[in-house]
């Protein structure tokens, strides 16, 4: 049987942070002899118990294809695969399931919107804007459907180390050539939330299509498609407390269903003949073949556990940790701080004087600090702030303030022995 994860909503003032750790089973280990500090959440969370028994009780009891047999296991694989689709329109306020899509992650749901939308609605001359700080997921397949259709990219830039997008550039960029206008929400690499919604409002005065990467924000903050006024929004399940492997496409329903599909097989078509074939509709239009149905199974728990907590604290407890974390790192010489200085989501970037990135992180997982150092996916930022890298720390709920300072820490003896 299939059952619903609730969990209680917990009332605002007395979130226990500290306990809902014990929520986690992978946070109780030790690392290289050290108790694990787990700051690469922007890579991917970790999953609480409620969404692993998820997965497991599927497999145990309700395993079976989907919309194919109707037989009881079928159907109830079915039930749990449309109601995590409810859940997940709920998520995020959608008008209805039919505007959720699932996808392997923001990636694919990208690449879809790029592939459908875009080979159908873009031609020679047309442009594409996107802004500087963009994940790779969110520039090369529009790059792959310029290079397709002939139109041309454009970017918002970045003002630079605070990592702040310069609005004062934007009217002059939103001119009639440009047919998409597509932006991250909490930017992966600097902390930096955008302000989507007022982006969206201005681009579609002019009628520019809008697409809001929340891959860093789904689980992070309140998000509210409807609010933003987006035309598409992607985000994985992997970073809001799901498994790896399923994502969530949210379309507006006009546009999702004047959209061509984009892989072809079963499970989207509504009759097929030697030569011609009808589709479904939209969301369904829209994924070809057996899909990953345990991914939206224990994605809803996700969903469930995360929204029992509450997504409007969460955010203020990721504001206050890397707020603390900043202030705290801002205190060292010889550091280069990336990102905004007040009002940054749960990602602090840095570099150390003379110190590659990576080894920063490397002697940080000898002392059980998880960081993540590289370009973050977002190469042509870091060529724009001059830099290869950074080492970057990334914050969730399960976080702790005496976790930072141990990170602190960490970093003042990675100095010391650099320093040597
Ligand atoms: N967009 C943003 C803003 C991201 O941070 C990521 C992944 C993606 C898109 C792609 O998500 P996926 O689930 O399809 O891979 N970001 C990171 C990161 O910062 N470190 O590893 C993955």
């Amino acid at each position: 049987m299939i059952t619903e994860t609730t969990i209680p909503a917990r009332q605002k003032k007395m979130i226990d942070w500290e306990s809902l750790r014990s929520d986690f089973p992978i946070l109780q280990q030790k690392v290289h002899g050290h108790p694990l500090i787990y700051f690469d959440n922007a890579a991917t969370s970790q999953k609480p118990r409620v969404v692993i028994d998820a997965v497991r009780n599927y497999y145990e009891r309700d395993n079976a294809n989907v919309h194919r047999g109707i037989h009881e296991l079928s159907n109830r694989a079915t039930a749990g695969y449309e109601a995590a689709r409810a859940r997940a329109s709920k998520f995020i306020n959608a008008r209805s399931a039919d505007e959720i899509v699932f996808t392997r992650g923001t990636t694919e749901s990208i690449n879809l919107v790029a592939a459908s939308w875009g080979g159908k609605n873009l031609e020679p001359g047309d442009k594409i804007l996107l802004t500087e700080m963009e994940h790779h997921s969110n520039l090369v397949p529009w790059q792959l459907l310029a290079e397709r259709t002939g139109a041309k990219l454009v970017y918002l830039p970045v003002t630079g180390d605070e990592g702040l997008l310069d609005l004062s550039k934007l009217d002059s960029l939103l001119t009639k050539e440009v047919k998409l206008f597509a932006m991250v929400h909490i930017s992966n690499s600097l902390g930096t939330v955008n302000p989507v919604a007022e982006l969206c409002e201005r681009a579609r005065k002019l009628g520019i299509v809008t697409l809001v990467d929340a891959a860093q924000s789904a689980g992070h903050c309140p998000l509210d498609a409807r609010q933003i006024g987006c035309d598409f929004l992607a985000f994985s399940g992997h970073k809001i407390c799901g498994p790896t492997g399923i994502g969530v496409l949210y379309g507006r329903q006009e546009l999702l269903e004047a959209m061509p599909p984009w892989q072809g097989g079963g499970e989207m078509i509504l009759s097929v003949d030697f030569f011609k074939t009808t589709y479904k509709h939209a969301p369904h239009r829209f994924e070809a073949g057996t899909p990953d149905i345990s991914g939206p199974i224990g994605l809803h728990a996700a969903m469930d556990y995360l929204d029992g907590i509450g997504r409007d604290n969460i955010f203020k407890h990721d504001q206050e940790l890397a707020g603390y974390a900043y202030e705290q790192l801002a205190r060292l010489n010889n550091i280069r701080l990336f990102g905004p200085k007040t009002g940054r989501a749960g990602v602090v970037s840095f570099l150390l004087k003379d110190v590659h990135a990576h080894d920063v992180v490397t002697v940080a997982d000898q002392r059980g600090v998880a960081l993540r150092g590289g370009h973050h996916c977002t190469q042509p930022l870091m060529r724009k702030l001059g830099i290869e890298s950074t080492a970057r720390s990334s914050f969730y709920f399960y976080n702790t303030k005496a976790e930072v300072d141990r990170f602190v820490e960490v970093v003042r003896e990675i100095q010391k022995f650099f320093a040597e």
